[in-house]
């Protein structure tokens, strides 16, 4: 498709071709991983010829798409991605060597790429033959893009975000029906984002796996923890292949019944169950973003929430607000909540309007 501005002053547009880019990158989202999110589009005389997405690793890059989309239109064209053009051959070939062989004359990138085997040697490849190159365009929301890419590339450990929902007069909502089950438009979307997600034994079993219901998605790990709990875990209603997306974390107290062992799903053991036992088990399966999710029993999650703080392993909250009033306030979670709440620092808490609730977004 040939989608037209008004194609005058050059580089007057470049923020709005980078959000292009931003746009086609997340037709993959949840699909790419360990690779990061990337979109390319090639520009001549004001037109886009070309468009392309990095679909999944192991697959071409986003730029070879776009430019085999542009055909011989590439030629004297301007080049348009989301991240800096690799310059190493991976499980695919460098992509600046297929701009340079296209032929374009300039390159709008929106980030450096983090990964140490790129790290700006793509621009300086591309610079060397002649190409213009700049640097820069809607960073931040490139950034924001690839958030779990850039922590685990930089500090080589996967991207924690801690989730969960309240009520107005500020109860978690972690029970069965709560809470998310109610906007299961967002909580599917957010699901097929992460490699993982973490949750209490106790939601399994009531039978219910957090599955991404969206066609097609991407279905995270489902891991789940049990510490000290007086009765068996109990999962019956799960298929083959949800079993081998699941993985049971528990601790020597705890045991699981036959029934659930014998359905292959994989079970570790620990001397207590700790947050950096898991992120670890996530790193060596090559699973970049983790989500904690404060569902289920918050007894069986607090110690992981107490690690990830003390250990300042949690990157990001995600806290959604729903217009429900707990009429029951004995809930010993309310008090376990503000416990954890005081030593949790949040930065640039964004809010956002959801089907039926506020979530609202921040930083460790
Ligand atoms: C790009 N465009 O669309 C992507 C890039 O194993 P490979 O060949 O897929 O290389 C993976 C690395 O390439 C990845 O870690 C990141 O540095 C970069 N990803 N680069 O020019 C793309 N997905
Ligand atoms: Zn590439």
């Amino acid at each position: 498709g040939v989608l037209a501005n008004d194609g005058s002053d050059e580089g007057k547009d470049d923020g709005f071709y980078m959000r292009r880019c931003v746009e086609l990158a997340k037709k993959a989202i949840g699909c790419t991983s360990p690779n990061p999110m990337v979109g390319c589009v090639i520009v001549k005389d004001g037109k886009i010829v070309g468009e392309g997405f990095h679909p999944k690793a192991g697959q071409p890059h986003a730029e070879v798409f776009a430019l085999r989309d542009a055909g011989d239109l590439a030629e004297k064209a301007t080049a348009y991605v989301s991240l800096e053009p690799c310059n190493h051959y991976g499980r695919t070939p460098p992509c600046t060597e297929a701009l340079i062989k296209a032929k374009v004359k300039k390159v709008v990138i929106g980030m450096v790429d983090p990964n140490p085997i790129v790290a700006s040697t793509g621009v300086d490849k591309l610079r060397h033959a002649g190409i213009d190159v700049v640097v820069g365009v809607e960073e931040e929301l490139c950034k924001r893009l690839n958030e779990a890419y850039i922590h685990q590339m930089l500090t080589g450990k996967p991207f924690v975000t801690l989730r969960y929902s309240l009520s107005v007069n500020g109860h978690l909502l972690n029970q069965l029906g709560e809470g998310v089950t109610e906007c299961g438009g967002y909580y599917s979307k957010l699901l097929q984002e992460y490699d993982a997600i973490i949750v209490s034994s106790s939601l399994i079993d009531k039978f219910l796996v957090p599955t991404s219901q969206e066609p097609g998605a991407n279905q995270p790990l489902c891991v789940i923890t049990a510490a000290s709990r007086s009765s068996p875990i109990q999962i019956r209603s799960v298929g083959e292949e949800a079993a081998s997306k699941m993985i049971i974390f528990t601790d020597k107290e705890t045991t699981v019944e036959p029934v659930t062992a014998q359905k292959g799903i994989e079970t570790v053991v620990l001397d207590g169950i700790c947050l950096n036992e898991i992120l670890e088990y996530c790193k060596r399966r090559g699973l970049c973003s983790i989500l904690l999710d404060l569902r289920g029993s918050f007894d069986e999650l607090e110690g992981l929430l107490n690690d990830g703080i003390e250990q300042n392993t949690l990157q990001k909250v995600m806290v959604e607000v729903l217009p429900l009033w707990v009429e029951n306030s004995t809930r010993s979670s309310f008090v376990a909540l503000k416990r954890v709440q005081k030593r949790l620092k949040v930065n640039n808490l964004q809010p956002r309007i959801s089907h039926q609730s506020i979530i609202l977004e921040g930083y460790l």
